[in-house]
């Protein structure tokens, strides 16, 4: 009788927190091919690539990334100064209406610090995204599966 409650319980707040993500799913703002790089066991940092394509008419500002396999994320931009390369943080990453801005090695990543688990090849991590407007309303969390790709089986 108890477990029935719990389920029941379970199953309301599944409703309550999944309905806007899925009725985000057919369109708007989407998250494409994501993916995680896979790192040697014992590293603790790691990058993410995406493509955010938004298909609305206002733009969309990226204001924070969160995953439970790392302490930390932050939006990162790849700055290459003559034969220097080093990275710059990004507060908030723009994604203007009706354009695309992609994720990529050697530019923008999601940086993932702190990494508490060890990443293996097709896994799938969740990761959430919070979206603002450009009065910094909150405009929608997005949350999407990221396959762990290891970059020597391409
Ligand atoms: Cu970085």
């Amino acid at each position: 009788m108890k477990k029935k409650t719990h389920w029941k319980r379970l199953s309301l707040l599944f409703v309550l927190c999944c309905w806007p993500l899925a009725l985000l799913a057919e369109g708007d703002l989407v998250i494409e091919d994501a993916e995680i790089r896979m790192v040697p066991p014992g590293q603790k940092m790691t990058a993410a690539f995406m493509t955010f394509r938004n298909d609305t008419d206002e733009a969309w500002i990226l204001s924070s990334v969160t995953t439970l396999i790392a302490s930390r994320a932050e939006i990162h931009e790849t700055q290459i100064e003559g034969d220097k390369v080093s990275m710059r943080k990004v507060d908030h990453l723009i994604i203007p209406a009706g354009e695309s801005v992609v994720l990529a090695p050697g530019g923008l990543h999601v940086m993932l610090m702190g990494l508490n688990s060890p990443l293996k090849h097709d896994d799938e991590v969740e990761m959430i995204f919070m979206f603002i407007d450009e009065d910094g309303e909150e405009l929608e969390l997005i949350s999407v599966p990221v396959t762990v790709k290891d970059p020597r089986s391409r």
